[in-house]
């Protein structure tokens, strides 16, 4: 383990060092080598006290900085990001894309960080370590230094504050989409709305069964899930079935209100304004960003498809496939995704074409931490 702490270091003094400006810093890393090795992404619990601390605080600096999305009017540089999720629509989920769209969009998100003074390693949050008492995970702390805060509580401020998160590092930030709200969270293993308990797709052998499969499509669709309100398609013997939230949807809704994204006002009282998803507008839609918990939880799914791509370096490593949009109005895919296809990120960062996101270990240079690694 200690061997491989001094490679993180050394890989994040690099990057430190040598870091591209926004114009050639995708690009950058496609020819690099590795030649420190690999960083090691760790879990938030196994993350230094220091590490956690910097987190947050380069979180609060984003929240600061001014956005650099001239053509919209948001307030701040973490508001862009939101912006990124949104800005590409329907393309980014239920589609082939959706594993290497987000794959980079985190590791940009983490070269954010740094610009913000944050020298660690992008943290991930295994839930599937945590799923018997998922809402006991350590991301869910209350310290306002080095916290992510906890369970919003139920406000009397008025409707567009139920569930504010009051404690953490982040407590009480304003959220201004898709209106001026206290940043929430409902955290539920059955919200309402669900025909079943969510926390099932967390488990172990839920990861077991998605690696099992041979297919990137099948794979891919296990792990994202279906599309709310639609059945599970497009996996052989498993057709037709509802409410099929998959981990990475499980995770969205049970922690409901900003991360719950369109789902986050099911839950909440009548007299909230609902949000859906169309295809001329992405009202209420792909907002989660602005929990900082996406961009863990993002990173497990990234980890999870990571090991399956170990599995097989020869078939599973650039193995793609499946559409390149989702239609909601017909519920079904458009388009032939390849490996060519760009993927677009707003103005965050430049376009890229999906291969260059497939091996992560050479474009990104870093690996997941097993379950017995500590930050020193
Ligand atoms: C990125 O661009 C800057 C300024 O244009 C340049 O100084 C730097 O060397 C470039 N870095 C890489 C890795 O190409
Ligand atoms: C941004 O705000 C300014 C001033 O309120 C307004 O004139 C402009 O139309 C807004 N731009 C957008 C893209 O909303
Ligand atoms: C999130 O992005 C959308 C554009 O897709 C923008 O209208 C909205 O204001 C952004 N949210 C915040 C908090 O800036
Ligand atoms: C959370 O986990 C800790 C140990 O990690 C345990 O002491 C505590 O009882 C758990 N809390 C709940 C609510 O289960
Ligand atoms: C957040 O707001 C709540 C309700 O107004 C208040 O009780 C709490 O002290 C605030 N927390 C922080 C850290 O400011
Ligand atoms: C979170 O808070 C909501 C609203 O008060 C409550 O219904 C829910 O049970 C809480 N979740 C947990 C895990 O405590
Ligand atoms: C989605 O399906 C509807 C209904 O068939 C159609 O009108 C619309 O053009 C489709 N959108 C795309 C982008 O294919
Ligand atoms: C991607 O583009 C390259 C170069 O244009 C071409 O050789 C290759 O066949 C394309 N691959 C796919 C999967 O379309
Ligand atoms: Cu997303």
């Amino acid at each position: 383990m200690k061997s491989s702490v001094i490679l993180a270091a050394a890989a994040a003094a690099t990057f430190t060092s040598a870091f591209p400006t926004k114009q050639n810093r995708s690009s950058s890393h496609s020819t690099e080598d590795c030649p420190n090795g690999y960083a090691v992404r760790p879990e938030w619990s196994q993350m230094s006290k220091q590490h956690r601390k910097e987190y947050i605080s380069a979180l609060q600096c984003m929240m600061q900085k001014p956005s650099t999305v001239e053509e919209t009017n948001v307030s701040s540089h973490y508001a862009d990001i939101n912006y990124t999720h949104q800005f590409p629509g329907q393309a980014i989920h239920f589609v082939a894309q959706f594993l290497p769209w987000h794959r980079h969009y985190v590791y940009t998100y983490h070269q954010e960080l740094k610009e913000c003074g944050y020298t660690g390693e992008m943290p991930f949050w295994a839930w599937d370590w945590n799923a018997d008492d998922v809402f006991n995970s350590s991301v869910f702390d209350a310290d306002p230094e080095c916290g992510l805060g906890t369970n919003g509580t139920l406000a009397e401020e008025g409707p567009l504050n139920a569930f504010a998160v009051t404690n953490g590092g982040l407590a009480n930030h304003t959220i201004e989409f898709p209106y001026n709200h206290v940043f929430q969270r409902n955290l539920q293993t059955l919200p309402k709305g669900a025909p079943q308990p969510l926390d099932r797709f967390i488990q172990p052998a839920e990861v077991e069964k998605a690696l099992s499969f041979d297919v990137y499509e099948y794979f891919h669709r296990y792990v994202e899930g279906a599309p709310p309100q639609e059945p599970l398609k497009d996996i052989p013997g498993m057709e037709g079935e509802m409410g099929f939230a998959g981990m990475h949807g499980g995770i969205h809704r049970m922690i409901g209100g900003d991360m719950g994204g369109i789902l986050a006002h099911i839950e909440s009282p009548d007299w909230c304004p609902s949000f859906t998803a169309t295809e001329s507008s992405n009202d209420g839609a792909n907002s989660s960003p602005q929990d900082p918990l996406f961009f863990l939880h993002h990173a497990n799914v990234d980890r999870v498809w990571a090991q399956w791509q170990d599995q097989s370096l020869e078939d599973n490593m650039y193995a793609f496939g499946g559409w390149t949009y989702h239609n909601y109005t017909t519920e079904s895919g458009v388009g032939k995704a390849t490996l060519n296809d760009t993927m677009r990120f707003g103005y965050l960062t430049d376009p890229v074409p999906v291969h260059h996101a497939m091996d992560y270990r050479k474009a990104y240079c870093y690996v997941y931490a097993d379950k017995d690694y500590r930050e020193a």
